[in-house]
């Protein structure tokens, strides 16, 4: 019998197989109330989740400690959004316990993959915006830095997605149904929060004007703890979200009098607000549930810290801004900034330009996306009836940073103004939310090189005149640990035997594996493990969709929100041209593919929702047609999140990032695929640029017009027509799929792709890009033919993206925004 013991580092306590097993046995008497000879796999993983919580939360209590007795500055992350996946081995792998898991479990007679499955996502986010914010915690965790996450505790997560005849449907996701185990309530640190009723303007005794805001409604926020684990037991973090409910204050007074069922109403009202995840991404639902969603979170995170900061400062806010930075994850929090000032100026009674200049200095944006209407903007009407004190302050914010700022640098010069505006005239004003979110930061960031020079250029050039230095980039990068450490654990053991064990944490260290690029028995070795993930991904994929898919083929992949900007129609287009291509050649020559989809579209989003449709039925046409002799497979997998990722993303040869220049903020699923050896078929956009500056040109496949021809494009009159009547190839797909050849007996179907691209103008430019599209698909399909060199490529993609881990992103967070020291945890 083997015992490891942990490798867990200062903030936790060593363990070993042994005394695992014994904690798990200890749970399940004591905490699930069974035995180990009748226990379902549910229990036992219950019961061991309950054994690897006595070493997290030895290791939060030592963080917290540590982070109040050295007072440390922290980062607060307020976010709407965090797609955390499953977090057992994720948990196990941070606590250096997996192996010691999974060896106890064996010995007690029981599978660690089966106990892994018993887990549900936390999909409490919509895409890569949520999973960041997933990666950086975990980052900042594991590089000791004193943060906390600030977020919602939805009841349900993203919508679970199945296809009913090729088409999606949603289901409500109850990710705790039956308990969750990581998560802690804290009853202590409950806070409330007002929405709704009037502002009434009183003067007291020396004449003094004051706004007092006399709340309509009242509603208590119950946080949950869920603690964050960092790599090897560094910090222990909190990620804190808050559940609403309805306040036993204001209930009370309706229901003594006489309302039962009005307060049971209220009740039901309150408890809404945390009910569901809006299922948008990148598009602005402008609902009042979602602004108070909004408002609701981050009133009760502002007030937690101000509650955590007069603690050790009473009511001294000189120190405020030395000890607190908020991190803005994109607009969706932005109204965190007039309830500050709300609270420093109503509530503290400090003058307006000190409790401006502590905003200033506290708060920092991320902008996320340049696409218009991913840019939040609240009607006035709305906010004043939600949160009329703010909007007043709001109002205020504007009028002096029109006349201080703008009026200064440009006297007289309305049109600056109109531009420039917190509050957008017309005949329904609209307050923007970009605009208040740049006006209240001290930092601006994009999340990759090209999007953050497009902020300052496209987005808001007047606001770089104003304040130049306030603009910077923090390119994204996703947590090593998870994407490649956990989710491959083949490549990870190869990598540790040729390179050492450091790159988990230092993984610029994976260059040191290319090295190894021209070796023949290290290819042999990179390739067989690719191809195990490969068969592995095959049984799944049997599995959910009973499609039959030969892992010796391609393996395409393209996972990502459903959009017309990410272009899965393109793709789609080019499987079309193949099969037709075969159809009329029966040798057409080709390396055999399997296109693997995975995506969900917003519900309201109709076109997103026709191409999952398109997709699903050219897929059953093509998977049953014994002409193309395999040569193509289509699958879309049912329900991609965040544990699918896990299972596709090792199996990848070729990942799909083709978005249309300067639309793709950044990406984070292009890092993903890179790091496991998959070749990028990209366009020039987003991290794909930094991606292939790491990789070099000979180990990506670039195409398509880049952000200036698009512009260019744009300027001089895009016709689409002139490429359906130029190119014989694009005019016979976009009829076939007006045809009932993919739909029988139902012709037009599958038009909607086709409307798009012609009476709707291919405002994506599809058609623009198609010809290039297949061009480096043909490059591609070469380069697979030689067994080395695409080993040579693959391998040199995972050594060469080290510069793509979190750490990095959060380093530069660190030095470019937040200024935060590192705090070594120590054990009581
Ligand atoms: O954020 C990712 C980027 C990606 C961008 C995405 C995003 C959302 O998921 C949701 C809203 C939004 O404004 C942007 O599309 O390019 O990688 C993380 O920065």
């Amino acid at each position: 019998m083997k015992t490891h013991t942990s490798t867990a580092g200062s903030g936790i306590t060593q363990i070993n197989t042994e005394q695992l097993k014994e904690q798990i046995i200890r749970h399940l008497h004591s905490t699930l109330g069974t035995d180990v000879n009748k226990a379902s796999p549910q229990a036992w993983w219950s019961a061991t989740c309950a054994a690897v919580n006595e070493q997290v939360f030895d290791g939060l209590r030592n963080t917290q400690r540590t982070h109040y007795e050295q007072n440390t500055r922290a980062l607060h992350y307020f976010s709407l959004e965090y797609l955390m996946g499953r977090l057992f081995s994720n948990n196990l792998h941070n606590l250096g316990l997996y192996s010691q898991a999974k060896q106890a479990l064996s010995e007690l007679g029981m599978n660690i993959a089966d106990l892994e499955d018993q887990e549900e996502d936390m999909a409490l986010g919509n895409g890569g915006l949520g999973r960041l914010a997933a990666c950086f915690i975990d980052s900042l965790a594991t590089l000791n830095y004193p943060a906390i996450g600030y977020g919602i505790h939805y009841e349900h997560g993203l919508f679970r997605q199945s296809f009913q005849d090729g088409r999606q449907i949603e289901r409500p996701d109850s990710w705790r149904e039956y308990g969750n185990p990581w998560e802690i309530c804290r009853p202590e640190s409950v806070q409330e929060i007002s929405v709704y009723g009037y502002v009434e303007t009183v003067y007291d005794l020396q004449g003094k004007m004051k706004k007092v805001w006399h709340p309509g409604r009242i509603i208590k926020g119950v946080p949950w703890d869920i603690p964050v684990v960092g790599y090897n037991g560094s910090s222990v973090n909190v990620l804190r979200l808050w559940e609403s409910r309805a306040s036993d204050f204001f209930n009370w007074d309706v229901f003594n009098s006489g309302g039962y069922i009005d307060s049971a109403r209220e009740n039901i009202e309150a408890e809404t607000i945390s009910k569901v995840l809006y299922p948008n991404d990148e598009t602005d639902a402008g609902k009042e549930l979602r602004l108070i969603q909004q408002y609701f979170f981050v009133s009760c995170s502002l007030k937690d810290i101000i509650r955590r900061y007069k603690r050790s400062h009473g009511d001294d806010w000189s120190e405020f801004a030395k000890q607190v930075v908020i991190q803005l994850n994109d607009t969706h929090p932005a109204v965190a900034i007039p309830e500050l000032m709300r609270i420093l100026v109503d509530r503290a009674e400090m003058q307006w330009d000190q409790a401006w200049n502590l905003c200033q200095q506290v708060f920092a944006y991320t902008n996320h996306t340049l696409l218009p209407e991913a840019l939040e903007k609240w009607a006035v009407r709305l906010f004043e009836k939600v949160l009329p004190r703010h909007l007043e302050i709001i109002y205020e914010i504007n009028r002096r940073f029109l006349v201080e700022q703008v009026d200064v640098l440009w006297p007289g010069d309305n049109d600056k103004k109109r531009k420039l505006s917190i509050i957008e005239d017309g005949h329904d004003p609209m307050v923007r939310m970009g605009h208040l979110s740049v006006v209240g930061s001290f930092r601006v960031n994009g999340v990759a090189e090209i999007h953050s020079q497009l902020v300052k250029s496209d987005l808001f050039p007047e606001m770089v005149a104003l304040w130049p230095d306030k603009f910077t980039n923090v390119t994204n990068g996703v947590t090593p640990r998870r994407w490649l450490k956990a989710c491959n654990p083949k490549l990870a053991k190869l990598l540790d035997e040729k390179i050492g064990t450091a790159w988990p944490t230092d993984l610029k260290q994976l260059s040191k594996f290319a090295a190894f690029a021209d070796d023949a028995a290290v290819q042999d070795a990179f390739m067989a493990i690719k191809q195990q993930n490969k068969a592995e991904l095959a049984t799944v994929v049997k599995k959910l969709t009973n499609i039959d898919i030969d892992p010796h083929a391609i393996f395409d992949i393209q996972i990502k929100r459903l959009h017309e900007y990410k272009r899965q129609h393109l793709n789609l287009l080019h499987i079309l041209a193949l099969y037709r291509r075969i159809l009329q050649e029966p040798d057409y020559d080709m390396t055999p593919r399997v296109f693997l989809f995975g995506a969900k579209a917003a519900p309201g989003y109709k076109l997103a929702k026709e191409i999952i449709y398109a997709i699903n039925k050219i897929a059953d046409k093509i998977n049953h047609d014994k002409r193309i002799k395999n040569r193509i497979k289509v699958v879309f997998m049912p329900n991609y999140r965040v544990t699918l990722a896990e299972k596709m993303i090792p199996a990848a040869d070729v990942s799909e990032q083709i978005s249309t220049a300067g639309k793709e903020a950044s990406g984070t699923g292009n890092m993903k695929l890179a790091l496991n050896g998959a070749i990028t078929v990209g366009t020039l956009d987003g991290a794909n640029i930094e991606i292939a500056e790491e990789v070099g040109e000979d180990n990506i496949a670039i195409f398509g017009l880049t952000v200036d021809e698009v512009k260019a494009l744009h300027a001089n009159g895009y016709n689409s027509m002139d490429y359906y009547y130029a190119n014989p190839e694009i005019k016979a797909i976009l009829d076939w799929l007006e045809t009932d050849y993919f739909t029988p007996g139902k012709p037009g179907e599958l038009a909607a792709i086709k409307r798009s691209l012609l009476e709707g103008g291919d405002p994506y430019l599809v058609l623009a890009d198609f010809e290039t599209y297949v061009k480096a698909q043909e490059k591609v399909d070469q380069w697979y033919r030689d067994k080395a060199c695409w080993a040579k490529k693959a391998m040199l993609n995972t050594a060469l993206v080290g510069k793509f881990t979190s750490d990095r992103s959060i380093e530069d967070y660190v030095s470019r925004v937040w200024q935060l020291e590192k705090c070594a945890v120590k054990r009581s």
